[in-house]
């Protein structure tokens, strides 16, 4: 799978692209990330990248010109074109349904905006799937880019090792549960102990342990899954 990351800040993503399970899909070809500066694409002699905003108000805008340039550069860079998605806090909400809808691309183009957003022309001429990754206002789209790349690969198959593994984890679609509250050694620590039931070895009761243990964690945080 192929991540395109549309940036005026490429130098944010090296240390979130060096993160082990990334660097080992990367190492593994099963995973491509190739970072792309919009400021690359500004003509003149400043390199401008946005403008004041037509009808007045606070911050500036992200022009259309060199945001259109570079996303229809970048597209030709590829097999295929990709499917472009722009980051913005006026998107769908990221959530698990989605993430697992991303990882169906084979390509992604994810467009970061800055400042007060994108010229609507961005929106209109590219229609580009818009997202959110929830209810707050972030000082632009690369963190959400990093959460989108990271949800989306822990899915890439032959990534996680075990399969299992992300099937059990909280909001998956098999169970929309929160995950269960799990315990390693020491069997005591602070005086706190690890529930007898789990140094059993009765795996029907463990089961039934866990399960319990998901239901009144989504009870108490998060009940609005139980209604979904
Ligand atoms: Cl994708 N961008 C910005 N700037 N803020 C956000 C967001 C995205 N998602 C939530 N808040």
């Amino acid at each position: 799978m192929r991540f395109d990351v549309l940036t005026l800040f490429p130098e944010m993503f090296p240390g979130y692209l060096g993160q082990s399970l990334l660097n080992l899909a990367i190492e593994r070809e099963l995973v491509d990330v190739q970072l792309h500066n919009i400021r690359d694409w500004a003509t003149g002699k400043h390199k401008n990248v946005d403008d004041k905003p037509y009808g007045g108000g606070p911050g500036m805008v992200l022009s259309p010109e060199p945001v259109v340039q570079c996303v229809e550069a970048v597209q030709q860079l590829g097999e295929s074109p990709g499917k472009v998605i722009l980051l913005t806090p006026a998107g769908r909400k990221l959530d698990q349904p989605l993430v697992e809808e991303l990882s169906e691309a084979e390509r992604l183009l994810l467009l970061c905006g800055r400042y007060e957003g994108f010229d609507q022309r961005v929106v209109d001429l590219l229609e580009p799937d818009e997202i959110s990754i929830g209810d707050f206002v972030l000082n632009g789209g690369e963190v959400a880019a990093m959460v989108v790349i990271d949800a989306v690969i822990r899915l890439v198959p032959g990534l996680l090792g075990d399969e299992q593994s992300n099937k059990q984890d909280s909001f998956s679609t098999e169970g929309r549960l929160l995950e269960y509250a799990q315990y390693t050694r020491p069997r005591e620590y602070r005086g706190l102990q690890v529930p007898e039931v789990l140094l059993s070895g009765n795996h029907p009761e463990i089961a039934r342990w866990r399960e319990q243990s998901s239901m009144e964690r989504t009870r108490e945080r998060r009940s609005d899954l139980l209604n979904e």
